[in-house]
């Protein structure tokens, strides 16, 4: 018989299903409860979280539903409290959403769509192959590798840049400090980067122009990872082909950022990881998490603070 652990849950989880040993604990407002040992959080909500720890004195981890957990990496941390983040749960459906920017551009589905519109039988607009272009996928964490796989399907050729180099999965990998030497002559500049004190403004004006007037840049990670008043003036020089960012910096863009209305510019707020089957893969997710801590098997998924992903 196992012994019971209780874990506190946000209360938009209350579908969870049981698991033996736990005892879900669902809150809303404050997760008073100073036996629990686990605390899933909805939204991330670093204030509050610094205010709760004092109140959850047996508490040992602490999971994320998503994937980066930047805003709760600055907070003071009881010691052993453990942080988890949810990897593996947005892998797929982050990469579609960046495998589907990179189709609508090579396909031209969007010309075509307005084309449609006008009752317009028209072959006026380019058609390219994703097959042999060249993709760059910088920060290749889990997210990164599914998409990695994906654009490999697609007849890419697809290389990476973490922060050591070397090879994974069969494809090559960049060193972070070898950046510079990446960047000229991709088609695809991807990044999935978590945000860091390394990596804010980390795509500038000087990377930006190792670019070509061929090059997308794609973002799914953090917004301020790109310098947008230089992606922007690239954009407009013709330097650069285009960008697609589902992140940006501020969210949303002000309503006087020229990128709203560029062409070359495909802007989603902030939504690669939805998908109508979230919440079931979520509770899935939590449960199988949940049932690891209380049999004592290594959760997935534990940041390591000091790196900051
Ligand atoms: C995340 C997100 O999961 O930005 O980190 O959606």
């Amino acid at each position: 018989m196992l012994d019971t652990h209780p874990i506190l849950v946000h209360e938009r989880y209350s579908g969870l299903p049981e698991v033996p040993g736990v005892r879900w604990i669902f809150y809303r407002g404050e997760p008073a409860s100073p036996e629990a040992e686990g605390l899933i959080l909805w939204p991330p909500q670093p204030a509050e979280l610094q205010n709760w720890f004092a109140g959850l004195p047996r508490l040992q981890f602490v999971q994320t539903v998503t994937a980066g957990v930047d805003r709760l990496l600055p907070l003071d941390w009881p010691p052993g409290v453990r942080l988890y983040n949810a990897a593996g749960l947005h892998d797929q459906v982050v990469a579609e959403h960046a495998l589907a920017m990179m189709l609508q551009v090579t396909r031209s589905l969007y010309p075509a769509r307005q084309a449609q519109q006008r009752r317009s039988w028209s072959h006026a607009y380019p058609l390219r192959s994703l097959a042999g272009q060249r993709a760059l996928i910088w920060g290749l964490g889990r997210i990164g590798r599914r998409l990695s796989e994906m654009l490999g399907a697609m007849g890419m050729r697809v290389e990476g840049v973490r922060t050591r180099g070397g090879e994974e999965a069969g494809i090559k990998v960049w060193g972070q400090g070898e950046i510079e030497a990446a960047l000229p002559g991709c088609d695809w500049l991807i990044l999935l980067l978590p945000r860091t004190n390394q990596t804010v403004r980390i795509l500038d004006a000087g990377k930006l122009a190792r670019l070509g007037p061929q090059t997308w840049v794609l973002n799914l990670g953090r917004g301020d990872a790109i310098d947008l008043e230089a992606l922007e003036r690239s954009l407009a020089s013709g330097r650069l082909g285009g960008a697609a960012l589902d992140v940006t910096d501020p969210e949303p863009l002000p309503l006087t950022s020229a990128l709203w209305g560029m062409d070359q510019v495909i802007l989603t707020p902030h939504l690669a990881a939805l998908s109508d089957d979230l919440p079931r893969r979520t509770l899935a997710f939590l449960a199988e998490n949940a049932r690891r801590f209380v049999q004592g098997q290594a959760m997935v998924g534990e940041v390591d603070r000091s790196r900051g992903y």
